[in-house]
């Protein structure tokens, strides 16, 4: 028997179900890209809330694939979320009211939109199609089929700005729409994007009224998340008692930093456990570059060593006290946080990268590379050279990605990322030599030309790069 709303008082205890009643809940929430990050993490989040305040279910938008609707739709959105741990726990989350699919049906998007208090996002890096320097690329082939088309978007800067352009037309006033999405400032580089898109459209009027009442907050989201497999829904069936298509995982802690930008809703998500905070950016900075950063590391060097998930290559000690030295040594000088005590959020970091009941791929965090680097390796790299020094360790990742690029292009094997035809097309003129890594620093959207043109910058990938590709081990005595 399949979990649903009429099968919900038959879940077997343990497990915890909403603590309210669903149908008294309304949508008050859109969000874009429902993937398992966002289901194990902001709808947690808001399942909490709905206990409070009824009006803050959420519509779920894929963009593109229908997969997540076809699995939660016949649930009444209704999965499973288990926290992996020595003790896990497996609970119902409700908040999820429906599940759209947004090229089938896009006025009912549109109709959500234009009720929404909150608009999420959860679309990746490269879902906001920006430059490396932080703007729109309005060259973006997505854009500007959104430009040709603003009416049926494809990207979710065109949908906000759509429903944005429809509510100032009615004089209704602006959603609070909050990025969660692991870039650097996303919030305010969403808003940029979204006003800027507007001004692309010819809408001047529009793009002004955006900057002036739309709320972008930044936030910092936290929880590592592996994806669903087989052993999963064995788990979740197992307990619930039930079937369910797509139950979702993740460990127990749990982060969402939020800018103080929710006006009288503040005290709503400080109860369901969110950080409200004035200045995001120092938690955003230390998550990414500490992190997000370490696990690039490891998922690119750690392939090239064998292993398969992050546990597995933080129990090689040698890997793990090399990635260990880039987080103290390297990162946390470029870090300014004084609401955070680093070295004990290195600690943490690593511990959680140990956890034996999370078996989190190396392969799932190799994804989008192109997209990711600069985020967790290429600023911090750029501020320590800036301030004088070393960028070795933090070059590592870099070099290794690169390897890992013309690794999966000569075996033939997929590279989920949404430059691979370029990388593909690259790696094949790669030879092992150095000039290897020239060819991938003048991608300019991946790295960024200033960084890219800094000798210091060249020389540290190009050693890292050589000492890879003829002993892998030898690189982690730096
Ligand atoms: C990971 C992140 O897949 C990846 O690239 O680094 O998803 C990471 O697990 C989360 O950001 C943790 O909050």
């Amino acid at each position: 028997m399949r979990l649903s709303n009429a099968t919900l008082g038959q879940v077997r205890p343990p497990v915890r179900t909403p603590a309210y009643d669903r149908a008294k809940t309304t949508v008050g929430v859109v969000h874009f890209g429902p993937g398992a990050f966002h289901r194990a993490h902001q709808a947690w989040y808001f399942d909490r809330m709905l206990a409070h305040d009824p009006g803050l279910a959420v519509c779920a938008v894929s963009l593109r694939t229908p997969d997540v609707r076809d699995a939660l739709s016949p649930q009444d959105g209704l999965y499973a979320l288990v926290e992996k741990e020595a003790d896990p726990t497996v609970q119902v989350i409700g908040a999820i009211r429906e599940v759209l699919v947004a090229p089938e049906d896009p006025d009912a998007v549109f109709a959500r939109l234009a009720e929404a208090r909150y608009v999420t996002a959860t679309v990746t890096e490269k879902g906001y199609c920006l430059t490396t320097a932080g703007a729109l690329d309005l060259d973006h082939p997505d854009i500007r089929r959104d430009l040709a088309n603003p009416d049926r978007p494809v990207t979710a800067i065109g949908w906000i700005c759509e429903a944005l352009r429809r509510r100032k037309a009615v004089s209704r006033q602006s959603f609070t729409t909050i990025s969660c999405d692991n870039l650097s400032d996303n919030g305010a580089k969403l808003g940029r994007a979204v006003a800027a898109f507007a001004r692309a459209r010819g809408e001047p009027a529009l793009a002004a009224w955006i900057e002036a009442n739309a709320a972008f907050p930044c936030s910092m989201v936290d929880s590592i998340t592996p994806a669903t497999d087989d052993a999963l829904r064995a788990q979740a069936d197992a307990a619930l008692g039930l079937v369910d298509a797509w139950p979702v995982q993740r460990e127990r802690f749990v982060q969402w930093v939020v800018e103080d930008r929710l006006g009288a809703d503040r005290p709503l998500f400080e109860r369901a456990g969110v950080t409200v905070a004035r200045d995001v950016a120092p938690f955003e900075r230390a998550k990414l570059r500490l992190l997000n950063g370490a696990h690039s590391t490891l998922a690119y060097v750690g392939l090239a060593l064998g292993h398969e998930t992050v546990s597995a290559a933080m129990a090689d000690p040698r890997l793990s006290s090399f990635v260990e030295r880039m987080m103290r040594q390297d990162v946390s000088p470029t870090l300014d946080a004084p609401e955070l005590d680093i070295p004990v959020y290195v600690d943490a970091v690593l511990a959680r990268f140990r956890n034996p009941a999370i078996v989190h791929k190396l392969s799932q965090i190799a994804w989008d590379g192109s997209q990711k680097l600069r985020f967790r390796l290429l600023e911090t790299a750029a501020e320590a050279l800036a301030a004088g020094r070393p960028a070795d360790r933090l070059a590592v990742g870099v070099a290794a990605w690169i390897a890992f690029v013309i690794r999966q292009a000569r075996a033939g094997a997929p590279l989920t990322d949404p430059l691979a035809g370029t990388l593909v097309d690259l790696a094949r003129q790669c030879d092992g030599a150095l000039a290897d890594v020239d060819r991938f620093l003048a991608l300019e959207s991946v790295f960024p030309p200033a960084l890219a043109a800094e000798p210091s910058c060249r020389t540290a990938v190009a050693r890292a790069y050589a000492r890879l590709t003829a002993e892998p081990h030898a690189i982690l005595s730096l």
